[in-house]
């Protein structure tokens, strides 16, 4: 592992700690009147030479923050659609050892596909499916 590669791990490994930090106190986020529902529900895209792996592959709908953490040597993106079609949402590129988020709203009891849109990345393997549940999932 080169010095460039073992820095930009640290800082993942710093993220993915300040993500588990942040997903244990969403209770406390939001005012009383915003209600639960109104917290994001939360996902981490780890990117690297060539996959995304999803901190999960199930979630619950509404709204949700997702996160792109790029742990690999070249710049990536996140482009985030229905299945079946539609607006398509993303995270710009980001460089080696950076992170990216992109806030939408997931509809219930649907599909959606994650990819990276640079260069031929998706083709190579960066690509991954997230199912939205009808319910909140814990
Ligand atoms: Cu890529």
């Amino acid at each position: 592992m080169s010095a460039r590669r073992a820095a930009a791990a640290a800082t993942v490994a710093a993220l993915a700690a300040t993500f588990a930090l942040a997903l244990g106190g969403t209770s406390a986020v939001g005012s009383p009147a915003a209600g639960p529902e109104k917290v994001p529900n939360r996902l981490l895209v780890r990117a690297d030479e060539y996959d995304l792996t999803l901190s999960r592959g199930e979630i619950g709908p509404g709204p949700a923050l997702i996160q792109l953490v790029n742990d690999g040597e070249d710049a990536h993106d996140l482009q985030v659609r229905l299945q079946k079609g539609g607006v398509t949402h993303q995270v710009a590129e980001v460089a080696p050892g950076d992170y990216g988020t992109v806030e939408l709203r997931l509809k219930k009891g649907s599909r959606y596909q994650l990819w990276c849109s640079l260069q031929n990345h998706r083709l190579l393997g960066m690509e991954a499916k997230l199912r939205v549940k009808r319910k909140p999932v814990e």
